[in-house]
């Protein structure tokens, strides 16, 4: 394929004009309120202000997936950041927590369409939480943001069809000869 006929498709990071959910959980909210500030420092640094983003709060990771699911059905939001924050225990809880709560949010950006943005920290110690919220591994809310951006200009193309979308070249979709679907 040449340079010329490569097409490719992506996101932005302009929040102009979008409207994000904000889904957090209180459990370890020392660690989740860091990674609210790093989510909203960048949704703002792409543009959006405090009227395009509508936070709710939940008890535990075990709950984004439905508090999420129901306000993207609600409110239709752009993009969906859910956030929370597991640290590992002595019993088996934390495999089960981690486990279905990345199994409810996938499950509610796939039933409703909706993209969510999986900012769940799985960690087996504090100290690991607390680098990866504001310390030596950065915010990963603030990376939540940003991909919430992109990840909602992105949809808003696939949505509209035509705007770029097209898999026409570059082979995205494209079918496989002698193959049925
Ligand atoms: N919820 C968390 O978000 N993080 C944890 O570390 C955690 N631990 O360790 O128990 C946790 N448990 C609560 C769970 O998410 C539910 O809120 C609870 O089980 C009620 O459904």
């Amino acid at each position: 394929m040449t340079e010329k006929s490569r097409k490719e498709v992506c996101g932005s990071l302009s929040a102009a004009g979008l409207r994000f959910g904000v889904v957090v959980s209180r459990f370890n909210s020392f660690i989740t309120e860091r990674l609210l500030a790093g989510a909203r420092e960048a949704l703002e640094r792409c543009g959006a202000t405090d009227a395009q983003i509508e936070e709710l709060r939940v008890p535990g990771a075990f709950e984004l997936g439905i508090a999420a699911k129901k306000l993207a059905a609600a409110k239709r939001p752009d993009a969906v950041i859910c956030i929370g924050c597991v640290i590992r225990g002595d019993t088996a809880h934390y495999d089960y927590v981690c486990s279905e709560a990345a199994r409810g949010i996938q499950l509610a950006q796939m039933d409703t369409g909706v993209p969510m943005i999986f900012c769940v920290l799985t960690c087996d110690t504090l100290e690991q939480a607390i680098d990866r919220a504001g310390a030596k591994s950065g915010n990963k809310g603030f990376d939540a943001g940003l991909a919430a951006v992109e990840m909602a200009t992105l949809s808003k193309k696939l949505s509209a069809g035509g705007a770029g979308a097209s898999p026409s070249r570059g082979g995205g979709s494209r079918k496989r000869p002698g193959r049925g679907r």
